[in-house]
């Protein structure tokens, strides 16, 4: 059976639980399990025959019997009677910005309201607004959070389909009649969201090629089926387009086929102003159409006149100039980071110990690593109390006795709704550096939200902001702030500002990370990491990095060590 299947189980069995009413630990066990199988790389199917599934974090004996019951018998009767107590349609419900498990039991229990379009069409008729617990602006949240989640449905978070697509590839790579293959498109801008996943080979046997990629085993349907392009359906709902071309056209076919359509608009314009004519089959000289460039995507840059232009950079916000103008910059790269400085433990709401935090980072070959825990008012996140806050940095510092990489003690301290932090100055002093963050009160206009954020830059603790907006892609817009006072106060109080890395938040964006490091604004890439197998997810605050401009010297976690902690007590 495929794992994803099983963590699919496990997460909606939690979110109808949670709908039901159960309480918040019992379904946490099972948002846990299901956190662990999905970065499991042995089969399943493995784990359960060899009864090795306790064995793993964050799976009990209860959890793990049902797991097998359902791998061995393809159902788990558990689920197929709480399905009978809530109808599993209402998982879609939980997707809609504003709407938590027990809004949608309310909206179940009062209105029989089971999908999407039943929720849209009674809060149109203002049928929500004197339920319990909701009102007028509730029922307006939700109308513009299904709004908001039909503008991105259709598109996949950048993680998935990079894993995906990557996955794709490697099978693709084994067919000998490939010449040349790469991802395209916006993936391979790494882009927050992705349409569809574009692959490109050179070869020249078309046919074999277009067979194996049909015939792969996620592939649910196929498409069309070309010569030249064949799309496909994963199993997942991801669509993902195939091209094949010459050799002699693979990297002007790769250049046009990534996009974006903005940059390829402008740099056409300049070939055709040096006389000569670029498309997807190579670079030509105008008058003679003799074939100049085409075989990479280096010389097809080159003979137009312009130097590589990272595919990050490619969308049409001054790159072709800078590249022009020999000012493009020199990008930040995954291997400039040094350590991760936001990082849940078990002393919160993290699923790992201190102790194997370090050790999984030992094998990233960082140089540091910072446990920030939530604050103590942040409950449902298990926040650390003002007398747990010592015994852990003593906790730390006992470990870098005995380790490799510099332990460093932080916090993510919640801003209040006054913009007042959630521990004294007294217990701040304590850490090694502060982060700070909202994580509640999430309905505040742009003034309130802007004050609040810009009041608790001004404590003078204060290392960075973390997930400034506070969006989560396809599910809470975030805060509208005022994006150049907040970036003023960030360089005038030193404080640095996260690009958060976790998949669904990317935030800062890579419009604001452009905007604040043309202010004088310095960044910290933060993973969030609330279990050791989100670590890897750096990678996409470094594209998100990437696409805003940014190179080694704006980011705090490039420096090492020594640097770094002078630049904290300093
Ligand atoms: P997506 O899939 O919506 O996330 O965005 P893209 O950029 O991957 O767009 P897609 O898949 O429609 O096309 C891939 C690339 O191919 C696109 O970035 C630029 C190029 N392309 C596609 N159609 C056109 C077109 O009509 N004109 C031009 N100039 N380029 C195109
Ligand atoms: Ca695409
Ligand atoms: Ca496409």
């Amino acid at each position: 059976m495929d794992t994803d299947k099983v963590v699919r189980l496990l997460n909606n069995i939690a979110d109808l639980m949670d709908i039901n009413g159960e309480q918040f630990f019992k379904t946490r066990a099972y948002r846990m399990a299901a956190e662990t199988l999905r970065e499991i790389e042995e089969p399943i199917d493995v784990l359960v025959k060899e009864q090795r599934l306790q064995d793993l974090p964050g799976i009990g004996k209860a959890i793990a019997k049902k797991i097998s019951t359902f791998v061995t018998t393809g159902s788990l009767p558990y689920y197929e009677e709480l399905k009978k107590e809530v109808p599993p349609s209402l998982l879609d419900l939980l997707d809609i910005q504003g709407l938590g498990p027990k809004k949608v039991a309310v909206l179940y229990k009062k209105l029989g309201i089971t999908t999407i379009d039943e929720l849209q069409k009674a809060a149109r008729q203002h049928k929500l607004q004197d339920l319990d617990g909701f009102g007028v602006t509730t029922e307006n949240n939700i109308l513009r959070g299904i709004a908001l989640q039909s503008k991105t449905s259709g598109r996949s978070l950048l993680h998935h389909a990079l894993q995906q697509g990557n996955q794709y590839v490697e099978y693709l790579k084994k067919i000998s009649a490939i010449k040349n293959i790469s991802i395209a498109g916006s993936l391979r801008r790494r882009k927050e969201t992705i349409g569809d996943i574009d692959i490109l080979v050179s070869s020249s046997d078309p046919d074999r090629i277009m067979d194996a990629f049909s015939e792969y085993h996620l592939v649910d349907e196929v498409m069309l089926k070309g010569k030249t392009k064949t799309s496909v359906r994963l199993n997942d709902g991801i669509q993902v387009d195939l091209r094949v071309v010459e050799k002699k056209s693979f990297g002007s076919a790769l250049q046009y086929f990534t996009g974006s359509k903005e940059h390829n608009v402008l740099l056409r314009s300049l070939a055709l102003k040096n006389d000569m004519k670029l498309n997807e089959y190579g670079v030509f000289s105008k008058g003679t159409d003799e074939y100049l460039a085409g075989k990479t995507e280096q010389e097809v840059y080159e003979t137009i006149g312009l130097p590589f232009i990272p595919p990050e950079l490619r969308e049409n916000r001054g790159e072709i100039d800078a590249a022009y103008n020999n000012s493009l910059p020199h990008l930040l790269q995954l291997e400039d980071i040094k350590g991760d400085l936001h990082v849940h433990s078990t002393y919160s709401d993290g699923i790992n110990s201190i102790e194997e935090i370090v050790k999984a980072c030992e094998k990233i070959n960082y140089e540091y690593i910072g446990i920030t825990d939530h604050s103590q008012s942040l409950k449902v996140a298990n926040g650390v109390s003002v007398e747990d806050v010592q015994k852990k940095c003593d906790h730390i510092k006992k470990i870098n006795k005995n380790s490799n990489i510099t332990v460093l003690c932080g916090t993510e301290c919640d801003i209040l709704k006054d913009g007042s932090l959630d521990y004294s100055d007294e217990t701040l002093k304590k850490f090694d550096y502060v982060g700070i963050g909202i994580h509640s009160l999430f309905k505040m206009n742009k003034k309130e939200a802007t004050h609040r954020i810009i009041t608790a830059l001004d404590n003078p603790f204060v290392t960075f902001l973390a997930h400034p907006t506070c969006r989560m892609i396809g599910h809470r817009e975030g805060f509208e702030l005022d994006m150049e006072l907040l970036f003023d106060k960030a360089v005038e109080t030193n404080t640095f500002l996260e690009i958060n890395a976790f998949p669904d938040r990317l935030d800062l964006n890579d419009i604001n990370v452009k905007r604040a490091k043309d202010k004088g604004v310095h960044f910290i890439i933060g993973s969030d990491s609330h279990s050791i197998q989100h670590l890897p997810n750096m990678q996409y605050g470094v594209a998100t990095a990437r696409r805003g401009w940014l190179e080694k010297q704006q980011v705090l976690n490039t420096t090492s060590v020594s640097k770094l902690k002078q630049i904290l007590n300093g």
